[in-house]
């Protein structure tokens, strides 16, 4: 194992939330109940696909030109900007910070594979940016996940073969894309939702080096 390419909002830390808050806000204005259960059918795919999900729910694909489908996503990524100006190094999820340094430290390379433009905004919040040695623009990419493009452009930015790296995920659609990059999957949550997975641990304080290595080798 030479690399990791980290999923952000789920493993790193709790951006679902955030964007949850923001869609319900944004539903409420066009008229589409956005609730929990929704919410997780948006998980990990862009922005402008979650806007088109929320459309179809409210049988309202025709409504708006693309100029206001523009408008409409700006207007909840300002809402959840505002909410993520508040993050701060407590909003990493369990064990990663202790993992990244262990991965520096042991001299792996680290890289984001985040579906989200906020990225690098969050990871500076959260104070682990320098940790990273290279960040996945997702606005470059012809095709999200579960297409393997973001792992694949994520091993190429680090110069490192997609075998010798590993990925950890906690969308299904994540995991896949992982899995047709060619790398070890480790993923985050059900392991019965997450069965493509090289490897499932429930939660993020699990995610150890050694589980990490041994996921690679296996
Ligand atoms: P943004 P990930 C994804 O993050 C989120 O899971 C998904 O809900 C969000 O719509 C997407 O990022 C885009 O985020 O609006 O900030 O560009 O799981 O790929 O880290
Ligand atoms: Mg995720």
């Amino acid at each position: 194992m030479k690399a990791v390419l980290f999923d952000l909002d789920g493993v790193i830390t709790d951006t679902a939330h955030y964007h949850y808050k923001a869609w319900r806000w944004l539903g409420e204005e066009i008229g589409v109940v956005v609730d929990e259960a929704f919410n997780e059918e948006l998980k990990g795919i862009s922005r402008s696909e979650s806007l088109e999900k929320i459309l179809e729910k409210g049988n309202l694909t025709t409504k708006y030109t693309q100029t206001e489908k523009n408008e409409l996503t700006t207007k909840k990524n300002d809402v959840y900007q505002k909410m993520i100006e508040e993050m701060t190094p407590n909003d990493l999820l369990p064990g990663i910070q202790e993992l990244l340094l262990d991965l520096k430290e042991k001299q792996l390379k680290i890289g984001l594979a985040s579906a989200s433009q906020n990225g690098p905004f969050i990871l500076a919040k959260l104070n682990i940016a320098d940790l990273f040695d290279t960040i996945v623009d997702p606005t470059t990419l012809k095709a999200g996940k579960p297409a393997p493009d973001i792992f694949i452009q994520g091993a190429k930015q680090l110069a490192i073969a997609p075998v010798d790296c590993v990925g950890v995920e906690d969308a299904i659609a994540g995991v896949s894309a992982i899995c047709a990059a060619n790398m070890a999957a480790v993923g985050v949550g059900d392991a019965v939702q997450l069965k493509e997975a090289t490897k499932v641990v429930p939660t993020t304080d699990l995610l150890t080096y050694p589980l990490l290595e041994k996921t690679w080798q296996d």
